[in-house]
């Protein structure tokens, strides 16, 4: 292997290789901030991944532009057998994270490696963390960032790498979950010829711009744990719509749910904003249910479906509404460990989704994320749904986000979302070799493939499992689906690798 044992670096980092989707909204983001430091290296001498760069074009599809930037990448060799496949993670919405490469952590794609001799990489997406085509984040810069350009990042990345290394008949497989999942799905529908299969985990196959699909899975998964508890959310947030339609209350509302500075209502997006936020705490705690991120120094990861619906049935704290400021408060402050909620204000939001340094407070990925949902995605997790406990921020507010923070029109989104399903087929994406794991109780697999296509394109089913499930630590107390999930996966990867 021609990579070079790296310095001792402290890396300090955020997020993911599998992650949920950053919506424009900073706050549901705070969670994913680590709390300490990971070391890249067990001790000096043994390295147990690398960091690398590797050149690439900023416009993969204008031959006339040679502008060319560094991506990151790291590896790792450590199960390396000769003649072995070779494993590519796809970083997604964020910077990534060290502990995936980790291989003392046990997140399930190394313990694969090792079983079959894997070379692993894990690559960054183009935008985020450390991987900067352009100066800035500037609106006009980021019409380079789309999961087109990335696809080619990848595909360049995999035709540069198997040359360098002597890899070009070995048999690559992607990896991602949720967004990279998607793109893990996506490489394989878009260079069969270099990518041999793809573990696509709790990938949004289909873009959509009303994405109200995602709280009806909230509701459905709320009413598992408690049939009550969804409607006792619902009775808490139509109170909290009508308290807040009266300036007389936001003394109240304030203190209830220790907002970060006074509740100041002044336009309809200031009251969807702050609507948006509060619901955000259970939809966040709903998607991540359970999932083993505490590897990943994810914070909160305590905070569970059974938490909400614990506080939401404690009759001693008075009306639902009053349960439900108690759980926010609980997740805010002993979970997540932050003093207040947060700033209610809509224009606070904007102010910082519009800065475009790469040190900005929203360069974390919410600003570039945003920017993908509004030329790309949408998935923007709509209140519209009658089916659901919410109320209050529906899909004008979100689509205005990309009007107020890009100048982007709502023309222009609708026809972005629909090239993409053009693009890839939504649905129907017409490939082979492509695992589709899904779990139940997250609202994502709303826009993922959920029965199997054909033999080659399987879908496996989780029951009772959040958001990437299969993707972290095996644990004791995972349920035996899941360890059923991950060992079907690995049946499936091990007969496909023998495939020609
Ligand atoms: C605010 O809460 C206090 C204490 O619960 C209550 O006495 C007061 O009436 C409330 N204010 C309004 C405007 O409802
Ligand atoms: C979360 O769970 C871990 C282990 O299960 C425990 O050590 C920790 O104290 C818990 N944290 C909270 C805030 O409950
Ligand atoms: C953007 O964020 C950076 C870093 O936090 C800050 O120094 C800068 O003043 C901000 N720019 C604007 C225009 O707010
Ligand atoms: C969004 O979709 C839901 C159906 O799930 C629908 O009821 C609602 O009207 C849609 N919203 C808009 C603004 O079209
Ligand atoms: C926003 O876009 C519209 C239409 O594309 C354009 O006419 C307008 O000048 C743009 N506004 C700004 C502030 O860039
Ligand atoms: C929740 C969900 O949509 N699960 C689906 C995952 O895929 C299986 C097929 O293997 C479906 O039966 C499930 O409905």
């Amino acid at each position: 292997m021609g990579f070079q044992a790296l310095t001792a670096v402290i890396f300090a980092c955020l997020c993911f290789a599998c992650d949920g989707f950053f919506t424009g909204n900073i706050h549901r983001n705070i969670e994913r901030q680590i709390s300490n430091d990971v070391q890249g290296h067990k001790d000096e001498d043994k390295p147990v991944f690398q960091q690398h760069w590797i050149s690439q074009k900023l416009d993969h599809f204008n031959g006339a532009d040679s502008r060319a930037w560094k991506q990151k990448f790291l590896v790792t060799e450590t199960y390396y057998r000769t003649g072995g496949p070779v494993f590519l993670m796809i970083g997604g919405e964020g910077p990534i994270n060290n502990q995936w490469m980790s291989t003392d952590s046990g997140s399930t794609w190394l313990t694969y490696a090792k079983k079959l001799g894997a070379l692993c990489f894990l690559l960054e997406h183009r935008f985020y963390g450390d991987s900067h085509p352009t100066v800035d984040l500037r609106t006009e810069n980021l019409q380079f960032l789309s999961s087109q350009q990335a696809l080619a990042d990848l595909a360049h990345f995999r035709t540069v790498m198997a040359k360098q290394l002597g890899l070009t008949n070995s048999k690559w497989v992607a990896f991602g979950g949720s967004y990279p999942g998607a793109l893990a799905a996506w490489s394989r529908l878009k260079y069969p010829n270099l990518i041999h299969a793809a573990v696509a985990s709790s990938a949004p196959l289909h873009a959509t711009v009303n994405f109200s699909e995602y709280l009806e899975v909230v509701w459905r998964a709320l009413a598992a744990e408690n049939p009550k508890c969804p409607l006792l959310v619902k009775k808490a947030f139509d109170t909290l719509n009508e308290l807040i339609k009266d300036p007389k209350n936001y003394e109240n509302i304030t203190k209830d749910f220790n907002l970060c500075s006074r509740l100041q209502i002044q336009s309809e997006k200031d009251r969807a904003y702050i609507l948006d936020s509060l619901a955000d705490s259970i939809m966040s705690t709903v998607q991540y249910n359970n999932d083993n991120r505490a590897f990943e120094s994810a914070l909160g990861t305590n905070c569970t479906i059974k938490t909400v619906c614990g506080v939401m049935s404690e009759e001693s704290l008075g009306e639902p509404y009053y349960r439900f400021a108690a759980f926010v408060a609980l997740r805010t402050t002993t979970y997540l460990l932050q003093p207040c909620f947060k700033d209610p204000t809509y224009s606070a939001n904007l102010q910082d989704l519009r800065n475009t340094s790469y040190s900005g407070p929203a360069s974390g990925g919410e600003r570039q994320w945003l920017y993908q949902t509004c030329t790309e995605f949408g998935y923007f997790q709509t209140s519209d749904s009658p089916n659901q406990p919410f109320s209050g921020f529906g899909l004008q507010y979100h689509v205005e986000q990309c009007l107020d923070i890009f100048n982007i029109s709502t023309k222009t989104l609708y026809a972005g979302v629909d090239q993409t399903n053009e693009n890839y087929g939504s649905y129907d994406i017409r490939a082979t070799r492509i695992v589709f794991p899904n779990g139940s109780i997250d609202p994502w697999h709303a826009l993922g493939i959920t029965s199997s296509i054909s033999d080659d394109l399987p879908a496996i089913f989780i029951k009772g499992t959040a958001h990437c499930a299969n993707m972290y630590p095996a644990r004791a107390e995972d349920i035996p689906q899941l360890n059923l999930a991950r060992e079907h996966i690995f049946q499936i990867l091990q007969k496909w690798l023998k495939e020609k």
